[in-house]
């Protein structure tokens, strides 16, 4: 069965979608990747394969399932990081000097491309990731809308070239925003298309060159993003593919001098340790998302059933693997036990297992490192709190395969430290405020201002938490996952605080232009 077949798009909160033809494709997807496992994969520079005989290659395994080698990974050394910056310097200016309209003409191939394999791209994310099929198909989905958006600001700009004022009558003058040269592009594991593609089609059409590193636990995921780019037309040597050990290879790739700006998402403590070493002998721009510790309120107005499956579904969608994720929440004393009861029914309700097949909503965290934290923050909220809902790691059957722990639901007291650090798996803290002020400075207490959620109908609550919340994305009423599902051109997705490094966040009117700098040009012409 043909796994190219077009279908309805699927996003994050996609309904009334014809689930048989999509699973039916899926499974035919799945079938044709699970053929493709095992196999060796070189680095590519400069358009080449380049092997690295010397180093032990990273093995990617499924978290769904240790025992699935899904690639052999070559993993580059500090050699090779040279070779792909100094490529990508080389490749830059006749890059940037094609006429804008040419590499939008490109860009939008590759998400014509990305559509096209949709379902391969999914299935690949299932069981690399361990995301379930619809997570995986709005991940792919949201990578060509990204590269579509982020092209039609070019065009809507013109390019980003327009005629200025004349101080004289004899001069003309223009500004344009030009390419900074080389970025370096490193992505995260948990959206390995999505965020690799968003940060890095911005990057190439504005005229940049890219040295990219997949995350270490996502390599395959990353180089079909390379086939992609390659297949639309993008020249050789103006993306790198480099996989290799996280700091190992990242931190040569920023550190070298070619290097003009880095666009990384990932943590904040990685993320802050670049902004700081970035710039050495000038300033270079840095674009971050880095993470959230994403409270939800709900008030004692809220619709208690919208605002249970909301908190649900942003808590333990991707094993709370998001940065979008709710790992909090604040709940008005009054419907406190009246919410957290329909919380616990919707969360006893989730199907787990092997996210790969139809079906099952809730899967593996990505790796063991992932577990001991999950198992660090269960034992501390034993101590601190109460554990109400699970707290075990998932036995039998297949879990006994993969990185499997229980969704978990503690009561804390407001003074834990589980309210302000980011985990990364599927823990959701919860205590009763007994009002919006509380629940506000709560909320901006934490070093983060990703996303935020409120479920309330009073309109005074939701213009009073608009002003005075601290996050960048921010939704009211969410049933469909309370802080999670932004999407290009509906809602950019801006960290404030430590979530994030320049106010304009991708999905938004104001990403790509981050990646230029200004020359404004006066002729005289008297
Ligand atoms: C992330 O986890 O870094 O809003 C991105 C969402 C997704 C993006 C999450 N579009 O849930």
């Amino acid at each position: 069965m043909a796994t190219t077949a077009p279908q309805q798009k699927i996003t994050y909160t996609s309904a009334n979608v014809d689930m048989e033809a999509f699973h039916k494709t899926y499974d035919a997807a799945l079938a044709e990747v699970r053929a493709q496992v095992g196999k060796s994969h070189p680095l590519y520079i400069a358009g080449k394969a380049v092997e690295v005989p010397g180093r032990e290659p990273i093995v990617d395994v499924s978290p769904i399932d240790t025992g699935l080698v899904l690639g052999r990974f070559a993993c580059a050394g500090p050699e090779q990081v040279d070779q792909a910056v100094r490529t990508a310097k080389a490749a830059q200016a006749g890059w940037a000097r094609l006429p804008w309209q040419e590499r939008i003409r490109i860009m939008r191939r590759a998400a014509e491309l990305i559509r096209e394999r949709k379902f391969v791209l999914s299935a690949i994310m299932s069981l690399e990731v361990g995301k379930n099929r619809l997570e995986a198909m709005g991940d792919t989905e949201e990578s060509a809308d990204l590269i579509d958006y982020y092209a039609q600001q070019v065009e809507d700009h013109q390019g980003f070239t327009r005629a200025m004022a004349r101080l004289t009558p004899i001069e003309r003058n223009t500004e344009v925003l030009r390419p900074y040269g080389v970025f370096v592009c490193v992505a995260p594991f948990n959206f390995p298309l999505a965020l690799s593609t968003g940060m890095s089609s911005a990057a190439l059409m504005t005229g940049n060159t890219v040295v990219y590193k997949p995350a270490e636990d996502t390599p395959w995921t990353g180089l079909k993003l390379y086939e992609v780019y390659r297949d639309a037309g993008v020249p050789a040597g103006a993306f790198n593919f480099v996989s290799g050990h996280g700091r190992e290879i990242g931190d040569p790739m920023w550190q070298h001098p070619l290097t003009d700006g880095v666009v990384f998402t990932g943590s904040k403590a990685v993320g802050m340790r670049i902004f700081h070493g970035l710039s050495q002998h000038w300033v270079k721009p840095c674009l971050m998302e880095l993470g959230g510790k994403n409270s939800t309120i709900v008030m004692d107005s809220a619709d208690l059933d919208a605002a249970a499956e909301g908190v649900m579904r942003s808590a333990f969608g991707l094993q709370n693997q998001k940065c979008s994720a709710t790992s909090r929440v604040y709940v008005h004393r009054a419907v406190a036990q009246p919410f957290v009861e329909k919380l616990l029914t919707q969360t006893r309700a989730i199907t787990m297992g092997d996210v790969s097949r139809r079906d099952v909503w809730f899967g593996p965290v990505i790796n063991a490192r992932a577990v001991e934290r999950w198992e660090q923050a269960v034992a501390q909220a034993r101590k601190e709190g109460r554990i109400l809902l699970g707290g075990e790691r998932l036995r039998g059957g297949d879990f006994d395969r993969g990185h499997f722990v229980s969704p978990t639901i503690a009561e804390l007291p407001l003074s834990s430290s589980l309210f302000m650090e980011e985990l990364f798996v599927p823990f959701l803290a919860v205590a009763p405020i007994d009002s919006l002020d509380q629940a506000i400075t709560e909320t901006n207490r934490a070093e983060y201002g990703l996303t935020s959620g409120l479920f309330s109908t009073k309109q005074a609550e939701i213009d009073r938490w608009f002003e005075e919340v601290e996050a960048g994305v921010c939704y009211v009423n969410k049933r469909s996952g309370a802080t999670t599902g932004a999407w290009p051109g509906a809602q950019p997705f801006t960290g404030w605080k430590g979530s994030g490094s320049s106010g304009k966040g991708g999905c938004g009117p104001w990403y790509v232009q981050q990646f230029m700098r200004e020359q404004s040009r006066t002729v005289i012409e008297g």
